[in-house]
């Protein structure tokens, strides 16, 4: 009968606008996922090709795209999103709108094709297939002038009717011409209709969306506030995108649904450098970069550059492989899943089901939006280091100030963590403390507040996590 009531209850509540669409609501339960970048630059040890390096360069000796995805998916990641083009220009499939692409190499011939590979080998083991196409291009002719508009459209037409189904397209915002250098005006209204209308279910990333917004740095780490909302109007990407901390953290009020997306490399460099082999981050920095994302409620993008040979290299495979296995073993056992779980705020208390049922898609709301409270009684003590919250973000984000009161056997709260946003994911850290009990008050909230899931763990702390 309670449990009724409370579903009555939650199919009462109007979601609270802006909310996500249907695809960036499947795109932020993925979390974790690889960039890979690969290219001449590979071959020439550079960061930004100039456009001009020769086709030949890219000869890769052992490629194999099973072999990262095979990587990708033991680490955990859902999918793959790859620089078919950076902004050398250089293509990694035989496109029928550039001179300067695999054909033109000696690699397999002339015959090789990274993006069939690729997109083949995503389909074959269930990860999603994205790609990274750079506006900038420092080859083509045609760059500068209007018709490179028309090239870039049917540039991305070529890649998603040959490689679809494209689950995220990646528009880069760099552009490094300088003051004697092209200025090209982008047409990226046409090119976002083009995409709504060939692949409705492609998230487009930019600096700003549509879909999905930069985070502001390339380090991999999300605004302790972090909205899912963002204004865009008046800003442009590249040198017009809104300043990287509103980036970071988004607009409490923004009038878009734009989540964001933490992109970092597990190299100081984006492409593979052989000096770098030995700089890879260790498993713990990448949990320590997952707490800093995913646990700030957006997804991780990481990038594992493959070698010359065409390979990731066992560095980076052992890191992934340390790092996936952090991962499962912290968040392995939710030591408050089977306590009771209550709704209280004055004269009230109510138990509740959902908010320790580990499905996300359930919820509950919390009376007031100032000062009501989930309270959580344990059977027995516990010691505990982390407090994993999330909302459930298809009614809208809703909650912007909040406290984790840890409570003794006698309900004192003996160690109090205050936070602001929660969203689809908030995964708090703090010294390990026995507890008895504990109470999630939310302090302010736009609407009622609304809760989908709590859990606490006692999680390795590493030096770098703390
Ligand atoms: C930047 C680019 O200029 C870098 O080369 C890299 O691709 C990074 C992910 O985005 O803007």
């Amino acid at each position: 009968m309670l449990l009724f009531a409370t579903l009555l209850k939650a199919q009462d509540l109007k979601p609270l606008p802006p909310v996500p669409t249907k695809y960036q609501q499947q795109w932020q339960e993925m979390e974790f996922y690889i960039f890979v970048h690969f290219g001449p630059n590979t071959f020439t040890d550079k960061e930004w090709g100039a456009g001009n390096e020769p086709e030949d360069a890219f000869n890769p000796t052992q490629m194999d795209c099973k072999q990262w995805v095979r990587i990708a998916k033991a680490a955990g990641a859902k999918g793959i999103i790859i620089t078919a083009k950076h902004h050398d220009g250089f293509c990694l499939w035989p496109s029928k709108y550039s001179n300067h692409t695999v054909k033109q190499s000696k690699w397999r011939n002339g015959k090789g094709d990274v993006l069939k590979d690729l997109s083949r080998a995503c389909k074959e083991a269930g990860l999603k297939f994205g790609v990274y196409i750079s506006p900038w291009d420092r080859n083509h002719p045609a760059y500068g002038t209007p018709a490179y508009n028309d090239v870039y459209i049917n540039t991305m037409k070529e890649i998603f009717s040959k490689y679809g189904p494209i689950w995220e397209l990646w528009w880069d915002g760099a552009n490094g011409e300088g003051p004697n250098g092209k200025k090209m005006v982008y047409d990226f209204h046409r090119f976002e209709e083009t995409i709504r209308k060939i692949s409705p279910a492609t998230v487009i990333f930019s600096d700003i969306g549509p879909d999905i917004r930069w985070i502001g740095n390339e380090k991999g780490i999300a605004g302790e506030t972090n909205w899912n909302l963002l204004d865009t109007a008046g800003f442009k990407r590249g040198n017009g995108a809104p300043e990287t901390d509103t980036l970071n953290s988004g607009n409490v009020n923004g009038k878009n649904w734009i989540p964001g997306e933490a992109d970092v490399s597990i190299r100081p460099g984006w492409f593979y450098h052989k000096e770098e082999d030995q700089k890879v981050k260790t498993p713990e920095q990448l949990f320590d970069l997952y707490l800093k994302s995913v646990g700030r409620g957006t997804n991780l993008l990481l990038n594992v550059p493959p070698d010359r040979r065409g390979l990731m290299t066992s560095y980076d495979s052992a890191a992934l492989m340390g790092f996936k296995k952090l991962r499962e073993d912290n968040f392995k056992y939710n030591l408050i899943k089977n306590e009771s779980v209550q709704i209280v705020d004055n004269k009230n208390q109510r138990i509740t089901f959902h908010l320790s049922d580990e499905n996300s898609s359930t919820f509950d709301s919390l009376p007031s939006s100032n000062h009501s409270s989930v309270y959580i009684k344990c059977k027995e003590k516990k010691k505990i280091n982390c407090v994993v919250l999330q909302e459930p973000i298809a009614m809208g984000q809703r909650i912007s100030e909040f406290k984790v009161l840890l409570l003794n056997d006698k309900d004192e709260p003996i160690r109090e963590i205050s936070g602001t946003t929660i969203g689809r994911k908030r995964i708090l850290t703090f010294d390990q403390t026995e507890i008895s009990g504990m109470s999630i008050r939310i302090d302010q909230s736009k609407d009622l507040p609304l809760l989908s899931e709590i859990a606490a763990y006692n999680i390795l702390l590493s030096p770098v996590t703390k």
